[in-house]
């Protein structure tokens, strides 16, 4: 493993003004992204879609750092032949790849799951990286109820987490580190920061008993946020404020980044976080996104699998591409939405 080059990709997934683009939903996500634009899900709809964001060249030039691919995307060629990833390359952003094969339900614990995909990952990433991925992203998944999660979910994922990173440095892949608390259900900000404490600490602690250099990866964590169904939604400041308490106590310095996951805020909502959370630096660690939803749900619905709105479905892209960059740097006024709806 070389940690000084594996460093330097990390840090430029984390640029201040730019952010990754997750853009892996596995093929049962896509089909649900597709059906409520009433796109029908084939490989060459999917193809011209990922085609579309990957060819935007104002969000991919300025403000997109990374892309986060699925199996499928990272072996595709373009309309006119060119890899998917070349196209990436050329705009001069980084390809990654997910390489969790998804989850299954954790044995002993009802309700809950682990995410699989360990075997013969080696292999894997070795073709990936052949293929131009310079990162990776694994995401656990834990679900917050009146009984969960169990101390055996949160140590298991955590385990499979450090397997997977540990694998990826060994094959010179910086791995995008993923433990995702839902926000799905009725507790409140401070269960979620309690829960998400929890598990970032065993995520670290299962990093460290497995040798992964923090300098060479990048956390992917969800927010402190209230449920969806809590009664109480926190205001922005109370997210931002809780959001950085609880990563100083728990993720370490020597991570360079920290890129959030959207989980299912409003686009603005992300947005506004993020930017909340950068005006309260100095911080030990860059603070970025690296979001699915709060990034592709406004160019999917101005594209609605129409050649005609391509160039509209870009400039939504683009738009919600440079308000998550301004954020990252702590300069995002929502003015700015207003100025351009
Ligand atoms: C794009 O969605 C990703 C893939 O999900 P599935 O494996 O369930 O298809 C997901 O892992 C994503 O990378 C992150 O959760 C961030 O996405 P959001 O939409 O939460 O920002």
């Amino acid at each position: 493993m070389n940690l000084a080059d594996l460093n330097k990709v990390a840090l430029a997934m984390v640029t201040p003004g730019q952010g990754i683009l997750a853009a892996d939903e596995s093929s049962g996500t896509i089909k649900k992204r597709f059906d409520a634009i009433k796109v029908e899900s084939t490989e060459d709809n999917r193809r011209d879609y990922r085609e579309l964001l990957f060819r935007s060249q104002e969000a991919m030039r300025q403000y997109i750092s990374g892309v986060i691919l699925y199996d499928e995307t990272i072996w595709q060629n373009a309309k006119d032949g060119t890899p998917l990833v070349r196209l990436i390359e050329q705009a001069g952003s980084i390809p990654g790849i997910k390489v969790d094969e998804g989850t299954q339900p954790l044995p002993a614990c009802p309700g809950e799951l682990i995410t699989v995909g360990l075997d013969k990952l080696a292999d894997r990433l070795k073709k990936y990286y052949e293929r131009g991925a310079r990162f990776a992203k694994w995401r656990a998944v834990i679900d917050i109820g009146a009984d969960i999660p169990s101390m055996t979910a949160i140590h298991a994922n955590a385990h499979a987490l450090a397997r997977y990173a540990a694998l990826c440095q060994a094959a010179q892949i910086v791995p995008i580190v993923e433990p995702e608390v839902l926000m799905d259900g009725d507790h409140d900000i401070d269960r979620c920061v309690e829960v998400t404490s929890r598990v970032l600490n065993k995520t670290f602690q299962e990093l460290r008993i497995q040798r992964v250099a923090l300098e060479g990866m990048v956390l992917k964590p969800n927010m402190a946020v209230s449920g969806k169904k809590c009664a109480r939604q926190a205001p922005v400041a109370e997210v931002a404020e809780k959001t950085v308490q609880m990563l100083k106590r728990c993720v370490p310095a020597a991570v360079p980044g920290i890129a959030f996951l959207s989980g299912g805020q409003s686009d603005e909502e992300a947005t506004a976080h993020l930017d909340a959370m950068n005006r309260l630096g100095p911080l030990p660690w860059r603070l970025t996104f690296s979001y699915g939803r709060a990034l592709q749900a406004a160019p999917q619905k101005a594209w609605g699998g129409r050649s005609e709105n391509v160039a509209a479905a870009q400039a939504a892209f683009a738009h919600r591409a440079r308000m998550n960059a301004l954020a990252s740097k702590g300069q995002w006024e929502s003015g700015l939405e207003k100025k351009a709806a």
